[in-house]
């Protein structure tokens, strides 16, 4: 009968083991936020000192549980046993005790070496971080407009400085005159070249957020009213996502970001044609349409177009909207979605870099934010649901301001269509 018992909870055990290897393969530990496959030096040190963890805990776990199970089956009642008798308890050994907080006192400086490394290094900003080999590399002087870039980085670490707003993320350059206050700031996607130190600078404009690419570094908290600092390096080109790592409010969950990693010739490109102002728009189209729309609507309060408007600093920079692969802090994901999944049964996800925009999904996620007011109704006739709770740019619902209503968020389709066609013009 007992046996029985003992086979059939073996048994289980077996299942339940087996099901949780199942998920243990290599492509799992390659998920898209995954710290386990780490793409830089900070995460890599970050990893190393989780598994110098693992292995000692794995260690303890083994020596500790096996005892226990040893003392169980060793030391069990048996037939005939009288239960009732408790054996003495006591101090025994005391080279046994002894030995034991010595052992437990090397296990935690077996921990405390590498942790206490680990973090000194993290806080430590490489001051060589731009080698002058690579300096000529990172900016060839054959890309025209560059040579001031160059000029002004010469022996210098390339700094971002990120913002926290509720809820997405602002990226700034400032030896690269991408900045806010130049009406040239960088909302969701943060481009970095491949293989140097880049020191961020984090800071927050309303509460408490965090900054994580769970692949490359993090995560570092931005706190309104201090400076806090990490350094990050990506050694692998690609399309990483990032996360806010602290909740700060109703849609703390939708405020991700993303890091583009690229070559070095192409970041220089890249930091071109951001500075670029917004093109003229053609006359008569939609997209003109659009364009007064987007004055009409009061969108230029909140935001910037380069080129076109120069008044909202509060909201996302639209200047290049339509060149970005993400809406929305990141949680519409302008790329096809065919694309991306084709990629993931492939080859690992880091290639993701080379899944472009889809003009199509992008209207769509255009159209899906800015209708999603919650005072405009859907197809249905019931107001539509917004995006991202509590959102920021749908926010004046809350106080049902009668006439802002009316003005600001209630769009015909044909609207909706018109604004995101001068949107897609933002490239
Ligand atoms: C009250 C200020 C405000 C007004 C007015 C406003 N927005 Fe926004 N908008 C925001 C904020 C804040 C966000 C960021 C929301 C988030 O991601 O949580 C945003 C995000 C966006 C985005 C996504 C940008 C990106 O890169 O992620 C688009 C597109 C956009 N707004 C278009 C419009 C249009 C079109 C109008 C006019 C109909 C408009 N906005 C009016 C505040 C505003
Ligand atoms: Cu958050």
């Amino acid at each position: 009968m007992l046996s029985r018992l003992f086979t059939r909870a073996a048994w289980l055990v077996v299942a339940l083991v087996s099901a949780f290897m199942v998920g243990c393969s290599k492509a799992d530990l390659q998920v898209r936020q995954s710290t386990l496959d780490p793409k830089g030096p900070v995460a890599k040190l970050q990893y190393d000192v989780f598994m110098d963890t693992v292995w000692l805990v794995l260690v303890l776990f083994v020596l500790v549980g096996g005892l226990l199970v040893y003392a169980v089956v060793r030391f069990r009642a048996r037939p005939g046993d009288d239960v009732k008798v408790v054996t003495q308890e006591g101090h025994g050994n005391p080279l046994v005790e002894i030995g034991l907080i010595t052992a437990s006192i090397g296990a935690l400086v077996f921990i405390a070496i590498p942790t206490l490394g680990a973090i000194w290094i993290d806080d430590d900003v490489p001051a060589s971080a731009v080698p002058t080999s690579k300096l000529s590399a990172w900016y060839p002087r054959t890309i025209s407009g560059v040579e001031q870039y160059a000029a002004t980085l010469e022996n210098q670490v390339l700094e971002i400085d990120v913002v926290g707003k509720q809820w997405w993320f602002r990226f700034e350059y400032p030896q690269l005159g991408l900045t806010n206050d130049a009406k040239h700031s960088v909302p969701n996607e943060m481009v970095i070249p491949k293989g140097v130190a880049i020191h961020i600078n984090l800071r927050a404009e309303d509460v408490i957020h965090s900054f994580w690419i769970p692949k490359i570094a993090g995560k570092v908290d931005l706190i309104p009213g201090r400076k806090n600092h990490l350094w990050i390096q990506a050694d692998e080109v690609g399309h990483y996502y990032g996360q806010c790592a602290e909740f700060c409010g109703d849609s703390h969950a939708y405020m991700l970001f993303r890091c583009e990693v690229l070559e070095p010739a192409d970041f220089v490109k890249w930091v071109a044609s951001q500075k670029k102002e917004a093109a003229p728009v053609a006359e008569n189209t939609k997209a003109a349409k659009g364009k007064e729309l987007f004055a009409a609507k009061t969108c230029v309060m909140c935001h910037n177009v380069s080129g076109h408007f120069g008044a909202g600093s509060f909201a996302p920079d639209l200047t290049h909207v339509a060149s970005r692969k993400s809406l929305a802090g990141a949680w519409l994901d302008n790329r096809d979605p065919k694309a991306q999944v084709a990629i993931e049964h492939t080859s690992p996800l880091g290639t993701e870099a080379s899944v472009a925009v889809d003009p199509a999904v992008l209207k769509a996620n255009l159209i899906r934010w800015i209708g999603s007011s919650g005072v405009a109704t859907g197809a249905d006739g019931k107001p539509t649901k917004d995006v991202k709770p509590g959102n920021r740019m749908h926010f004046y619902k809350m106080f049902n301001v009668a006439s802002l209503n009316e003005t600001h968020q209630t769009f015909t389709a044909e609207e909706l269509d018109c604004l995101a066609e001068y949107l897609m013009t933002l490239k």
